[in-house]
């Protein structure tokens, strides 16, 4: 047995699937998962010392790339200050002022510890600011594992919801609609049949949960301005999207400013950290000003907050962001040609720093269009390039992400590794 494979069995006999987050089981492309030792730039070591060009980065967050040194040094010189006061510090406010000067939507903005908490928090707001129950979100999307967003379409389209997963309470999961992303008609049924109900639309202003999905031009801007006729808070959540593929995220991006926005990954340099913030007159119905209640034992926590501070100041370096968005373009465009050179159906397409690939002919627009995809194609060349040293994200229904960290060179090996596999050698 690997190393990898003793302690996966090891962890399964204390923790459920052997993992602390379920996507990182491999259940959905197979195998065994890998332990990592090490991770330091672009790469990453396993159990077994076997090095990865990796290309999930945490999900997101690591967009300088693994231990990168002053970041590591900013969380080691708050952590001897002490790891955590339960009491509001200076460092919390420049993070928040900082948050503020790059999207400008944001008026009022709290920190907490996960993406999951900040759009816990942005519904619940909503549904406090409102005085509505009934929320929007659309198939395919992920808000993180509060309640009301593991909800899946009702039977039409356009009745309220089923809970997608087991200890939802159906009285719950009826007060949220799944709709179809980048369909704008279906938002607009929605609005003449219940606008003066819902609370709140949330969205991924770019889907990342389904791989990667581009909003056509007029679904955002269709949102806009249906919340705005009806009184219906627009939440954009940009956990994902959110300092990746933009200076000012998604809604820069699209020129489209939501009344909140959710931020994760990205805003807490790989520490616990998410943020959700908006419109002043949203933000101060939140304790202890308003009635809707959000709290936080490590809100705001000062390593957490010195890595998102570092991170921050680091992505507006001039040229930033275009150097990230060239080096994921040349990633998409060298696996598309070499896909097209050895006759196999692939497509791919990126924004900023996040890409998405599908063996599919076109790049997909819709849920459904996503799950019609060769899924065990994807998953055929996600071992193959693990074989290889490349590692991807282990499911077809994720995005991948690229670090300043990437070098030219991992670029050139990555597109290397993928024309082997798709010539057969
Ligand atoms: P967290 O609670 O995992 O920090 O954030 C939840 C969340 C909210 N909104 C969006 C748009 C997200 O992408 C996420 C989390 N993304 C997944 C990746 N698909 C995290 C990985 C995991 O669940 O282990």
């Amino acid at each position: 047995m690997t190393r990898n494979e003793i302690l996966f069995s090891r962890a399964q006999a204390s923790i459920p699937g052997g993992v602390n987050s379920p996507v990182r089981a491999f259940r959905s492309v197979g195998g065994t998962p890998r332990f990592f030792t090490r991770g330091a730039g672009a790469y990453v070591w396993d159990a077994d010392g076997v090095r990865y060009i990796d290309y999930v980065g945490s999900w997101g967050p690591l967009i300088l790339g693994h231990a990168e040194p002053d970041t590591v040094a900013a969380v080691q010189e708050a952590a001897a200050r002490g790891l955590s006061f339960g009491a509001p510090t200076e460092a919390e406010i420049e993070l928040a002022e900082l948050l503020k000067e790059r999207v400008p939507s944001l008026e009022l903005v709290r920190l907490v510890s996960s993406g999951t908490e900040a759009v816990m928090s942005a519904i619940r707001l909503a549904r406090g600011f409102t005085g509505r129950d009934l929320i929007i979100k659309f198939e395919g999307c992920y808000h993180g594992h509060a309640d009301s967003l593991l909800v899946k379409a009702g039977s039409g389209l356009l009745t309220f919801g089923n809970p997608s997963s087991a200890g939802v309470p159906a009285e719950l999961a009826k007060h949220t609609l799944a709709l179809d992303y980048n369909d704008s008609e279906g938002l607009a049924e929605a609005f003449d049949k219940h606008g003066d109900q819902i609370a709140c639309v949330i969205v991924e202003p770019i889907a990342g949960n389904m791989n990667l999905v581009l909003p056509r031009p007029e679904f955002l801007r269709t949102m806009r301005e249906l919340c705005t006729k009806h009184g219906a808070v627009l939440i954009f959540d940009e956990v994902m999207t959110g300092f990746r593929v933009g200076p000012a995220s998604a809604q820069g991006l699209y020129g489209i400013a939501p009344d909140l926005s959710t931020f994760g990954k990205v805003v807490g340099g790989g520490l616990p950290l998410g943020a959700f913030g908006g419109r002043r007159d949203i933000m101060e119905k939140i304790a202890p000003l308003g009635p809707v209640y959000q709290a936080g034992t490590l809100s705001g926590n000062p390593l957490s907050v010195a890595a998102g501070l570092v991170t921050l100041k680091k992505i507006a370096a001039p040229g930033f962001f275009e150097a990230l968005a060239a080096k994921t373009r040349a990633l998409v465009e060298g696996l598309r040609q070499a896909a097209q050179k050895h006759g196999v159906t692939f497509s791919a397409q990126s924004v900023g720093g996040m890409f998405g690939i599908y063996f599919a002919a076109e790049c997909p627009a819709s849920f459904a269009e996503v799950m019609a995809c060769d899924k065990e194609a994807f998953n055929r060349f996600f071992h193959a390039m693990l074989a290889r040293g490349i590692y991807l994200a282990p499911s077809a229904y994720e995005a991948g992400f690229v670090s300043a960290a990437h070098t030219e060179a991992d670029i050139a090996a990555t597109v290397a590794a993928a024309e082997a596999v798709f010539a057969g050698r």
